[in-house]
């Protein structure tokens, strides 16, 4: 008998990750409908305006936004994944814009245009082989939804997103098989308007409305992994997590204490999805806060029959907890972390921390026991082309490859099941946090600013022909 594994298994998904918003563009194009991020501007106001504190209701056809063009993957997605495929994925991840399907939300009938554009796109997958992975709603909600009904604090909306995935399990039956229901859910609690479409008046406790928008979208994400099931029970469904494990930053007790906390509060929406229940530590937390969850009968019973198959997530960095205010560091990004100063930054501060991935397997493997997806990882940089528009991205293949070398000793050394690993950003597309085009992951360079300027021509970078040679030996060649 053999026990130790070797490497990645045979059939292990490697690729690159996308989100509709953030490549597509065509905002308006057949019948779509407008979502909270078309009206996200760039600059100051982006981040009140991602937590849902300050208001951006009104699209303004004058006025620049990123995702109105993006990288215009719309008109450009046969390009694009031929590219993929020539680097050998085996995996693509991407996002469905709801609005593309349901221009407001609310309809009975949904937009054959839509259904039919990412019917091409999943069969263009499928031509080179490509496994499509379908995040349902990646930070996109019609804004129809958000001014009509208050977003995702409205019980109506669970009603509107089963719809919305009763059609399309039915329509891509047999072209799609992975789903993951909401991307990095835990990001309702720091990014709420991106996150969830939510938006605060200035007298509302803010944490009860989140709290039960979240149980709202865990609702959801049962019902869809209960269709997904019954259409398809080749389907597999994965909920999806910004992870990244807290470290205390002294052995203090405090320190620690409240790096299990912050642990928590993201594991929470795990914890429901793939334990099916409301974890005790939580049900004391909403109690002391006061804050109290309305449900209907039969939720309950609905978290706990409907987990989901297998656990996705995000990871570009660990993070740090300290009881010390002084330590507390970093801004200008999403999530507030603590300074660690044994580990280097990326230009954004993001710590650069490939044990930490390890770390984080670890403890998701050990806490859920189902198999790990992890469907974001990357470095965000500015990449400097040359005259001929090539880059040379060595800083990339060096975060990519401590990563994936992190992970290889997660799964052979530790034992963790992963299925597959995407990096954020494949092609260079729209930053989610700053709504920029200079921070890029990709590994082919677009030609595109900050402004909407460039030719959009796509060029590959250094990172391209080292990928393709990850793939192709199955992670041996790094
Ligand atoms: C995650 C999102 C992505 C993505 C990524 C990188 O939070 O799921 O949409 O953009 O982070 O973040 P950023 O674009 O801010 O660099």
């Amino acid at each position: 008998m053999v026990l130790k594994d070797t490497g990645f298994p045979k059939d292990f998904l490697w690729g690159g990750a996308t989100a509709a918003n953030q490549c597509e563009g065509g905002y308006k194009e057949a019948g779509r409908g407008l979502a909270n991020v078309d009206v996200v501007p760039i600059g100051k106001d982006r981040l009140p305006i991602i937590a849902g504190l300050k208001k951006s209701l009104n699209f303004d056809e004058e006025h620049f936004y990123p995702a109105k063009e993006a990288i215009d993957m719309y008109h450009r997605y046969k390009d694009d994944i031929a590219l993929f495929a020539e680097m050998g994925f085996k995996t693509y991840r991407l996002s469905i814009a709801w609005s593309r399907i349901f221009p407001n939300g609310d309809e009975k009938v949904p937009n054959e245009a839509g259904l039919k554009f990412y019917e091409e796109m999943f069969k263009e997958c499928r031509k080179y082989g490509i496994e499509p992975l379908v995040t349902i709603t990646h930070f996109d909600c019609p804004m129809h939804l958000i001014t009509e009904y208050g977003s995702w604090r409205n019980r109506k909306l669970v009603e509107f997103y089963e719809n919305l995935c009763q059609v399309i399990f039915n329509r891509y039956k047999g072209l799609v098989r992975y789903w993951l229901t909401f991307n990095e859910i835990n990001m309702i609690l720091h990014a709420p308007f991106m996150g969830a479409g939510l938006v605060f008046e200035a007298d509302e406790n803010q944490e009860q409305v989140k709290y039960q928008a979240a149980h709202h979208e865990l609702v959801a994400s049962a019902i869809a992994t209960k269709i997904a099931h019954e259409v398809d029970p080749e389907n597999k469904v994965g909920c999806m997590l910004a992870a990244g494990n807290y470290y205390p930053y002294t052995c203090k007790p405090e320190d620690v204490w409240k790096g299990m906390q912050e642990d928590r509060e993201n594991y929470f929406f795990v914890d429901i999805q793939s334990r099916g229940e409301y974890p005790a530590y939580a049900r004391k937390e909403l109690e002391r806060k006061g804050i109290e969850i309305k449900m209907e009968e039969g939720d309950l019973t609905l978290l706990k029959n409907n987990t989901v198959d297998f656990i996705s997530f995000s990871y570009y960095s660990s993070r740090v907890a300290s009881t010390d205010s002084k330590h507390n560091e970093t801004e200008g990004n999403i999530f507030a972390s603590t300074k660690n100063p044994y580990l280097e930054a990326s230009e954004w501060g993001w710590q650069i921390d490939p044990l930490g991935l390890r770390i984080t397997m670890n403890a998701m493997y050990d806490r859920y026991q189902k198999p790990l997806f992890i469907v974001e990882n990357g470095l965000g940089a500015v990449d400097e082309p040359d005259e001929n528009g090539y880059v040379k991205d060595d800083y990339r293949i060096d975060y990519l490859r401590e990563h994936i070398k992190a992970m290889k000793e997660a799964i052979v050394e530790d034992g963790v099941e992963l299925l597959g690993y995407t990096t954020w950003g494949c092609i260079d597309l729209v930053s989610a946090g700053t709504g920029e085009m200079k921070k890029r992951y990709g590994f082919i360079y677009v030609d595109r600013d900050n402004e909407g300027n460039g030719t959009l021509k796509r060029t590959k970078k250094k990172s391209f022909d080292w990928y393709k040679k990850v793939i192709a030996t199955n992670g041996e060649n790094l």
